[in-house]
C-alpha cells in the first residue's frame, strides 16, 4: 500500500515536472503549426492572429465532438486546453466558419511510457540497466527527462511507470 502510494505520487511529480505549453496561431485560414505533438497534462494555447473570427472546435470532418470549443477572435483572442490524462492518438479540430476552407487541425498525443528504453513494450529490469549503466553520464539512452544527466530523476519517472506501457 505504501509502496504503492510512493510509486503513483512519483508518476504524478514526473507528469507535472514535464507539462508543456504548446502554441498554436489562428490566421486567415489556417491553424499553424497544424499538427502539433503533445503528452497528456500538457497544455496547447491557441491565439487569435488574423482573419475573420475563428473558433477550435474539436471533431473530425468538421463535425464537432463536444471535446472542446471556444470562439476565438479579436475580442477572445485566447483559449487554453489541457490535455487529458489518458488521451491517446489523433484529436482533430477545426474552425467551425473556415473548416470548408481547410482549416483543420490535429492534435497527436505521444504515447507516454517514458522509461521504455529497450524497445520491448515495458519497463522493467532492463531499462533500470541501460539507467544504472549510464549513471551520471550525460548519455542520451538513459536521460529519460532530457534534462543533460542520467540520474536520480530519470530513475524516479522509470520506477513511476513500471510495468507494461500503453
Ligand atoms: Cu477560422
Amino acid at each position: 500500500m505504501r509502496k504503492t502510494t510512493m510509486i503513483l505520487a512519483c508518476a504524478i511529480t514526473a507528469a507535472a515536472a514535464s507539462a508543456e505549453t504548446h502554441e498554436v496561431g489562428a490566421h486567415d485560414m489556417t491553424f499553424k503549426p497544424e499538427v502539433i505533438h503533445v503528452s497528456p497534462g500538457d497544455t496547447i494555447r491557441w491565439e487569435y492572429v488574423s482573419g475573420s473570427p475563428h473558433t477550435v472546435s474539436s471533431g473530425d470532418g468538421c463535425r464537432f465532438d463536444g471535446l472542446f470549443f471556444s470562439a476565438l477572435s479579436f475580442i477572445e483572442p485566447v483559449f487554453e486546453w489541457v490535455v487529458p490524462d489518458g488521451a491517446t492518438g489523433d484529436i482533430p479540430y477545426f474552425c467551425a466558419p473556415h473548416c470548408i476552407n481547410g482549416m483543420v487541425g490535429v492534435i497527436h498525443v505521444d504515447e507516454v511510457c517514458q522509461g521504455e528504453l529497450t524497445g520491448d513494450g515495458d519497463v522493467g529490469g532492463e531499462d533500470l540497466l541501460v539507467v544504472l549503466s549510464r549513471w551520471g553520464s550525460d548519455d542520451h539512452a538513459g536521460d529519460i527527462d532530457g534534462n543533460g544527466v542520467v540520474d536520480g530523476e530519470d530513475l524516479v519517472i522509470l520506477l513511476g511507470n513500471w510495468g507494461a506501457c500503453g
